[in-house]
C-alpha cells in the first residue's frame, strides 16, 4: 500500500485487500465465490494486477495456476475447473465441454472449457515485474523467465488458429469470449443462427442476467464447438459466429507489446512480437474503424460487415500506443458526449445510452463494469489524455465507495448489481489506489 493514501483511501485498500483475501482459494482467486467458483482467464488476469499491490506471491501462483488449463496447441481456457467443487457449482460445468471425451489437445490432469477470453495476462505479467521493488526484481525476472513460453505459446495459438480472415485480428467464436457476454453488439450474429427444435435452457436465469433463450444460443454454439473438437479448420470455415471484436484485439495489441518487453526482459527475441503487434495496429484500423461515427466497431466475418450497436468496446483500441491522434481525439469525444460520459453520472456504460438495446441494470447491456474502465482509463492515460483518465478514475472509485464491490453498477445513479465482492472489482481498486 502506498504511503501517500489518505485515510479514507486507506480504509478502501484494505477493504479491497479484504476482497481479494476471501476469495483466493489456495491457489487462485475466483471471480465470486457463490456465483462464479471457479477460476476464468480474464478474471485471473485482473486479479494479478490488484495482487501485484498486495500479496506479489499470489499473483504469481494466480498465473501460474492458470496456466495448468493451457492446451498443448496453446489455447489459454477461458476456465479452469476446481473439480473439488460439486458439478451442479456452476452453469456450464465441465460436462458441457466435453461430453465425456476430452479433445487431445486438452490438459489430461485439468478441465477447462474450450473456449478463450481477451489474451490480458502478458499485460498482467509485466504491471507484476514493473512493480516490484529493487531487491524483488531479479526474482521477478526469474518469473518471467518461466511463464514466457506459455505466454508465447496462446499468442502464437491465437495468431495461427483465431486468425480467420487472415487480416492480423483473432477473431472470438462465442460471445463468452469477448469477456462481455451479452453485449447488444451480439444480438445480430445470435439471432441468425439457426438452433435446433429442443431447447437446451438451463436453469440460470437469475435477475440482471441474460435470459434462457440467450443461454440456449450459447450452448448451441458451445455444442457446435464440442462436436468439432474446437477444431481451428471449423472455425475458419463453418462456425456460424466469428467476429472481430475491438475490445479482444485491443487487448490482444496490447499484451503483444507487454510480451516484446517480456521478451526482452528475458533473452528471446522481441521481433516477432513486434511484427505481430503492428500487422494488429493496421488491421485494427483498416477492419474496425468506423469513420463515420468516428469509432470502433466489431466485425461479423460470417456477413463480412461491421456490426451497429457501438459498446465501450470501441473505446478500448485506445491501449494501442500507436493509435494516430485524430483517432484518440475522436474516440475522446465520442466517450464525453451525451452518448457515453455526458449523460451517465457513473461512466462508462457499456453500450450506448442512445441505442434501442440501452439497458441501465442488464449486465453488459448498459451498466458500468470496472474491469471495462480500467482498460479505458488505462488507455487514456498512455495517451496522455488526462482529463478522461481522471474522470474514469474518479467515478470508479465513486462506485465502489458508494455501492461496495460490485460485479458492476447502474451508470446513473450507481446503484451495485450481480454479485457481491467481485474479485476484479476489488482488485482494480488497488491498482488505481497504487
Ligand atoms: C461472465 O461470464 C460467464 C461466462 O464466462 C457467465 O456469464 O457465467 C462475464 O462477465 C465474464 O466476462 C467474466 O469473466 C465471468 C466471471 O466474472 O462472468
Amino acid at each position: 500500500m502506498s504511503s501517500r493514501l489518505t485515510g479514507d483511501e486507506t480504509a478502501l485498500w484494505q477493504a479491497a485487500a479484504r476482497v481479494l483475501d476471501a476469495n483466493w482459494t489456495g491457489t487462485a482467486t475466483v471471480p465470486s465465490p457463490g456465483l462464479y467458483p471457479h477460476q476464468w482467464s480474464l478474471d485471473s488476469a485482473f486479479a494479478a494486477i490488484g495482487l501485484a499491490r498486495h500479496r506479489r506471491d499470489r499473483a504469481e501462483r494466480e498465473l501460474l495456476s492458470l496456466f495448468r488449463g493451457q492446451w498443448t496447441d496453446g489455447m489459454l481456457p477461458h476456465l479452469v475447473f476446481d473439480d473439488r467443487l460439486p458439478r451442479h457449482a456452476y452453469f456450464p460445468g465441465p460436462e458441457l465441454w466435453h461430453g465425456g471425451r476430452r479433445p487431445g489437445r486438452s490438459p489430461r490432469l485439468v478441465q477447462t472449457s474450450g473456449l478463450t477470453q481477451p489474451p490480458l495476462q502478458a499485460l498482467a505479467a509485466l504491471r507484476l515485474h514493473e512493480s516490484a521493488p529493487p531487491p524483488e526484481a531479479e526474482r521477478s525476472r526469474d518469473f518471467l523467465r518461466v511463464l514466457y513460453p506459455c505466454l508465447a505459446a496462446q499468442h502464437h495459438y491465437l495468431a495461427e488458429s483465431r486468425d480467420l480472415a487472415g487480416s492480423g485480428l483473432a477473431a472470438i467464436c462465442h460471445p463468452w469470449e469477448s469477456g462481455l457476454d451479452n453485449s447488444p453488439a451480439w444480438d445480430r450474429p445470435l439471432a441468425a443462427l439457426r438452433l435446433p427444435p429442443a431447447a437446451y435452457a438451463p436453469d440460470r436465469t437469475p435477475r440482471d442476467l441474460p435470459t434462457g433463450e440467450d443461454y440456449d444460443r450459447y450452448v448451441h454454439l458451445v455444442a457446435l464447438l464440442r462436436a468439432r473438437e474446437y477444431d481451428p479448420a471449423y472455425l475458419r470455415s463453418d462456425h456460424p459466429f466469428a467476429v472481430e471484436d475491438p475490445l479482444f484485439n485491443a487487448v490482444y495489441l496490447a499484451s503483444e507489446h507487454a510480451l516484446a518487453e517480456i521478451a526482452e526482459l528475458t533473452g528471446h527475441d522481441p521481433a516477432p512480437h513486434r511484427e505481430r503487434a503492428a500487422r494488429t495496429h493496421t488491421a485494427l484500423l483498416d477492419r474496425l474503424w468506423d469513420a463515420d461515427e468516428g469509432c470502433f466497431r466489431a466485425r461479423d466475418l460470417r456477413e463480412d460487415r461491421l456490426l451497429p450497436v457501438v459498446t465501450v468496446a470501441s473505446f478500448a483500441p485506445l491501449l494501442d500506443p500507436e493509435l494516430p491522434g485524430a483517432a484518440v481525439r475522436r474516440l475522446v469525444d465520442l466517450l464525453l458526449s451525451a452518448r457515453f460520459a455526458g449523460a451517465a453520472g457513473y461512466p462508462v456504460p457499456t453500450c450506448d445510452i442512445q441505442a434501442a438495446a440501452f439497458d441501465r441494470a442488464a449486465y453488459w447491456r448498459g451498466p458500468t463494469w470496472i474491469n471495462t474502465n480500467w482498460l479505458v482509463w488505462h488507455g487514456a492515460l498512455a495517451h496522455g489524455h488526462t482529463v478522461v483518465a481522471d474522470l474514469l478514475y474518479g467515478s470508479t472509485l465513486r462506485l465502489v465507495r458508494q455501492s461496495g464491490f460490485r460485479e458492476f453498477f447502474d451508470p446513473f445513479d450507481g446503484t451495485g448489481r450481480g454479485g457481491h465482492e467481485h474479485s476484479w472489482s476489488a482488485a482494480l481498486v488497488l491498482d488505481l489506489l497504487g
